[in-house]
């Protein structure tokens, strides 16, 4: 793929509080607003819900990464909107905006990889789970802080924590909030890889070109099958994988993948 740096049409892109870049296939988001530690406003989860909307219809689109800009990934929910006047009630806030974000980008049908940078706490926490991998800074942590201001785990936390560290580890973080670090999240199976600060987002650009560069067929119906097969029965997941092979088995990716192997060499997908 030719190398070109585009921005995202649809929302501003160079500025406010999500930034958006397209190069060879990978699209960032950078959450920005640092001086709240990209704490979630309401123009941010707007911002964020369209980017990945427009991520899922553009074709140019083959990974997303996730992060934040200066010294935090995200610290959730911003807690001084949320005493101003006309908010909507927090059950309202979660069905309108967190869990949009949430199902968006578990059914976008492109891999997301978040480059947790710093701390990622309360829905800045649950944010980074939902990502299909996960990328953190040696300085980077995981805090539920939640319970912290009195509120229950949300924006998908109590989903996905016991499913990726299992129940008594998700019990630990969301019932005393402590931060987790980087070298533990990633010992507790949290965390993907563990990333020096300044090679963070070289190495998550390296691996999100891979994840643009293999078959968008085989990566579309590999997240929704592992996605179903979380919820399914052995027989259903077998019978999803079957009819899954038999839609990559007939596309031109497929005939590529093999046609490269014979003749030893890189191959190009085209996702058809
Ligand atoms: O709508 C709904 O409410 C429903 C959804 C809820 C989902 C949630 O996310 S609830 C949980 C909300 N988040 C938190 O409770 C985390 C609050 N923040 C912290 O606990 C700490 O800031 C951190 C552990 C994340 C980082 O600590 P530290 O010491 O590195 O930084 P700091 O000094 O506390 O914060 C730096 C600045 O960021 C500071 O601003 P200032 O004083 O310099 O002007 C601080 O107020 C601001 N900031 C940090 N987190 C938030 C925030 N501002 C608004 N909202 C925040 N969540």
């Amino acid at each position: 793929m030719a190398a070109a740096a585009t921005t995202v049409p649809g929302s501003g892109s160079t500025s406010g509080p999500l930034l958006q870049s397209l190069e060879d296939g990978v699209l960032t988001l950078t959450l920005n607003r640092p001086a709240a530690l990209n704490a979630f406003d309401r123009a941010m989860k707007e911002a964020l819900l369209r980017a990945l909307k427009a991520a899922e219809r553009d074709r140019d689109v083959r990974a997303v990464i996730v992060t934040g800009a200066g010294r935090a990934f995200c610290a959730g929910q911003d807690l001084k909107e949320r005493s101003g006047p006309g908010r909507d009630p927090l059950s309202a806030e979660l069905r309108l905006r967190y869990n949009p974000i949430i199902l968006a980008m578990r059914r976008l049908e492109k891999p997301i990889v978040a480059a947790v940078n710093g701390v990622a706490a309360g829905a800045g926490c649950s944010l980074a789970l939902a990502c299909d991998l996960i990328v953190a800074s040696e300085s980077a942590s995981f805090v539920q802080a939640f319970g912290r201001v009195g509120l229950v785990p949300d924006t998908g936390s109590t989903w996905f924590l016991p499913r990726l560290v299992g129940c008594a580890r998700a019990a630990e973080m969301m019932l005393l909030g402590e931060p987790i670090d980087a070298l533990t999240a990633e010992r507790w199976g949290l965390v993907n890889r563990v990333a020096r600060p300044d090679a963070l987002l070289d190495e998550t650009r390296a691996l999100a070109a891979r994840l643009a560069g293999a078959a968008p067929i085989a990566i579309r119906l590999t997240k929704r099958a592992m996605g179903r097969a979380l919820e399914s029965s052995l027989e259903d997941a077998l019978e999803f994988e079957a009819g899954a092979q038999s839609v990559a088995g007939r596309s031109r990716d497929h005939q590529e993948g093999v046609s490269a192997f014979a003749e030893k060499r890189a191959a190009h997908f085209t996702g058809e």
